[in-house]
Parts: C-alpha cells; structure tokens; sequence
C-alpha cells in the first residue's frame, strides 16, 4: 500500500486516549486553559490530512510559555535506556564517537558531531509535550533548528519527507530487531520551532530523555519526537522505512499526522 495522508483519519488513536484514559502525568490536558481549539479539532474526525494543514496554518507557532511553568521534570516514557550495543558503545564515552548521519535525496550527505551541532547556533523554547497516553509536561528544549542542518547538506526538490531512524530496538521481529522511527513532512521540518534537542531544562539531554539528539516538533503529539536519533533520510516516499505508515506507532495504527 503507498502512502497517501488524505486517506488518513484525524487523531483517531489521539483523540479516545486523550478523552478516556486516566490523566497519570504532569498535569491534566482538559483543564488546560488554552483547550478550545484544541476539543474543535478533536471532535473533527474526519477531517483530511489536507484539511488539518489548512486549520493548522503551516508556519503558526505553538505556544511558548514562561520558565515558571516548569513545574515538574520532564516525565520520560516509551523507550527510556536503550539496551542496543551500538549505542551503549556511544553512551559509555558521553556520545563523543556519536555522529548524525543526513542522507537520501540530499546534494552533500554527511556526517555531523555532537560538538558541531552544539556549537551551531541554536533556539531554546519552552514548550508543552502531550503524550497521547493522556499526559503533558512543559519543558525547556534547546537544539539546533533542522532547517539548518537541511540547508547545509542541500534538499533535493523531489524530497518530501524526512525520516529520522533511532538506536533503540523495541521488539524483535522476523526479519530481525524492529527499531524505533518516525517521519515528518518538510513543512514541519523547516519549521522555526522544529529541532533536534540536545539539551533538556538547561541540561544536557538525559538519556531517559533521547539522548544525544531528539527531535521536538512542536505541533504535534510525543510520538512523532524521535528520540537516540542516528540518521535521518530524507525520502520522496514512506514505502520503504519499517511497515511503510511513516513510523513505528503508525505501523500499528497510530495516525501519521498526529496535530494537536
Ligand atoms: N526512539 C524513541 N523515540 C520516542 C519514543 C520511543 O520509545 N523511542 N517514545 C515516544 C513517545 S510515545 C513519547 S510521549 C516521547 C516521550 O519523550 P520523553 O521520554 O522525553 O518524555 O518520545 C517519543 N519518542
Ligand atoms: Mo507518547
């Protein structure tokens, strides 16, 4: 089956967990004060891909809030210490061996290290991370925008997406370890508020947190924001990463376009 966000519905995983499960984290999502737009679009089920862009406006900003409204630390979840030997390698000597990978339709695939991409300058932004388990938590997130890191090795036009592949294995599957990935359009990759954290809270990134890179793309739910980020590729199709849906929880029927 290709690929066709049209046909994708809206926040269908999102918006039954947001709406049922018991609010176990940080704080309580419904009582947030900014939540109308937020209960419109969820009632809007059926609402294409194409649909939501347009509510959405491509380029708004999520909301930034003020240092005070960290109130608690960041609450890790999904994959929080990866067992993969090729990390465990890295993380043993504090990533310094650690290299981002950029390739696929790209003028100048290439390498960057750690040291690099901090020294890039880069944007820091408090933000609010809504997990579709039904939990959020503000956090202080700095990284280098990808739009840079994009700029420097030169997209190809026919580049659609791009594709971030993770270090962490979650299962094992018969072709062998299933790792974790994820996809986002290049809207949202050139967006100002998209990108690639290496600090968490006014620290360097912990590893429960994604270390040493993770991708924060603001406008959308947790699992989209890949975390032990090794290569990202860019791609003019889905088709050929994990099941083909654009990411591990999406080849299990989370929604690719997961806006909130
Ligand atoms: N590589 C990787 N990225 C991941 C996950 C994961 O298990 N592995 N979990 C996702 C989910 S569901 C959420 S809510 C966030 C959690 O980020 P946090 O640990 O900083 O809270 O990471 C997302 N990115
Ligand atoms: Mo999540």
């Amino acid at each position: 089956m290709t690929f066709d966000p049209k046909r994708r519905r809206f926040l269908k995983a999102g918006a039954a967990s947001l709406a049922t499960l018991p609010l176990a984290g940080c704080f309580d999502v419904a009582g947030d004060r900014d939540s109308t737009v937020r209960k419109v679009l969820m009632s809007a089920n059926d609402l294409t891909y194409r649909v939501q862009r347009f509510l959405l406006n491509a380029d708004a900003l999520a909301q930034e809030f003020p240092a005070t409204e960290i109130r608690q630390p960041m609450r890790p979840n999904g994959v929080t210490n990866p067992q993969d030997a090729d990390y465990r390698a890295l993380a043993a000597n504090d990533f310094a061996d650690y290299r981002l990978t950029i390739d696929g339709l790209v003028e100048r695939p290439r390498q960057f290290g750690l040291a690099e991409i901090r020294s890039m300058s880069g944007r820091t932004q408090i933000t609010r991370h809504d997990c579709v388990e039904g939990w959020s938590c503000i956090a202080m997130w700095t990284g280098v925008p990808l739009s840079y890191l994009l700029q420097a090795v030169g997209v190809r036009p026919t580049a659609r997406f791009a594709v971030f592949s993770c270090f962490d294995t979650l299962e094992n599957g018969f072709t062998g370890p299933i790792r974790y990935y994820e996809s986002i359009d290049l809207r949202d990759a050139y967006h100002p508020q998209t990108i690639l954290a290496h600090a968490m809270n006014g620290q360097k990134l912990p590893i429960a947190n994604g270390a040493p890179l993770r991708l924060r793309v603001e406008r959308q739910l947790g699992y989209k924001m890949a975390k032990y980020i090794h290569t990202i590729t860019l791609t003019d199709s889905l088709a050929g990463f994990g099941e083909g849906s654009g990411g591990y929880w999406e080849d299990r029927g989370y929604e690719w376009f997961a806006g909130i």
